[in-house]
């Protein structure tokens, strides 16, 4: 892979969902020599530092169906002005999380800057939701289907303007827990999704071959949407919603390896990885391993 030239950005964000402690995921992916292994790789590498989100202590719930929306939505804003000037500067963007409901600021920021932008997102979830469908309030539940330009205003008009990317140009990939809402909403839009069913079925190799083939399609740019509970939570423990039956280790390094090979990633985001749930902070770990095949590192 060629050399490139990679902005991390953290955000501490744990608004978005209901337990503490992955606000501290930028510290555990930072730990973990997130920054060492991308410059081994032969990469330039800039660490930006982590964007000020403030506490649940210092918020408050005003609508148990849109939890923290005031406070998400401006973090997200702060982030989508950040991203937007690291993608000005000819850098790329690797944002580590903090929970999903930042994916709404990250492709807000980047997809200013393409005309079509594809996405991957890899998680056990849709996170298809809106406040009407989603059975929890939380935010991160909602970033796909407001990048999408479904649900509140103040989500869907992150960074000024709506919708971020289009459904043809999206793949969901390691889905296996869907509200019924998602899955409606998913047969309107026409998403593809590649469910653990389908992953089992062609493998991971045949499943990335045609993710790629969609995002890329028409697109000129692809964010690659990283939610660690996409992966087995035997692999992943520290999540905040471990979801059995998920992506093994090595199907993810599979995957990330083939991302590289394709070399089609323009921007990524690292999520939900929780410290204080994890054991010896092997998800942050992870998430190190997976950036590294995703940033072109090699067996052989
Ligand atoms: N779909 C559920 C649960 C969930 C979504 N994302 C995560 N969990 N990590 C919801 O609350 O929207
Ligand atoms: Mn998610
Ligand atoms: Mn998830």
């Amino acid at each position: 892979m060629e050399k490139k030239l990679i902005s991390i950005i953290g955000m501490p964000m744990d608004l978005g969902q209901g337990r503490r402690g992955v606000d501290m995921g930028p510290s555990a992916i930072r730990y973990a020599a997130a920054q060492d292994e991308l410059i081994r790789l032969g990469h330039d590498v800039e660490d930006l530092g982590n964007l000020p989100v403030p506490s649940p202590e210092s918020s408050i719930i005003e609508n148990q169906n849109l939890k923290y929306l005031k406070e998400v939505a401006e973090a997200c804003e702060q982030l989508a002005e950040t991203v937007s000037q690291v993608v000005e500067r000819g850098r790329f963007p690797l944002v580590f999380g903090g929970d999903h409901s930042i994916a709404i600021g990250t492709i807000a920021g980047v997809a200013k800057h393409y005309k079509n932008l594809g996405v991957i997102w890899y998680d056990a979830h849709g996170d298809l939701n809106t406040e009407e469908t989603s059975p929890s309030g939380n935010i991160h539940g909602m970033s796909l289907a407001a990048s999408l330009g479904v649900g509140h205003p103040s989500l869907v008009q992150c960074g000024g303007y709506a919708p971020k990317v289009r459904p043809e140009n999206i793949v969901l990939i390691g889905t296996r827990e869907l509200d019924p809402g998602e899955k409606e909403l998913i047969r309107q839009l026409g998403i593809r999704v590649f469910t653990m069913h389908e992953i089992d079925r062609l493998g991971m190799a045949r499943v990335m071959d045609e993710a790629i083939h969609i995002v890329s399609k028409d697109t000129d740019g692809v964010h690659l949407s990283l939610d660690l509970d996409g992966l087995d939570p035997k692999d992943c423990p520290g999540v905040g919603t471990p979801v059995p039956g998920g992506i093994s280790y090595r199907e993810s390094h599979l995957a990330m390896e083939i991302l590289a090979e394709a070399n089609i990633l323009t921007s990524a985001e690292f999520v939900e990885v929780n410290p204080i749930l994890d054991q010896a902070n092997q998800t942050a770990k992870v998430a190190v391993a997976l950036m590294g095949s995703a940033f072109g590192k090699k067996i052989l």
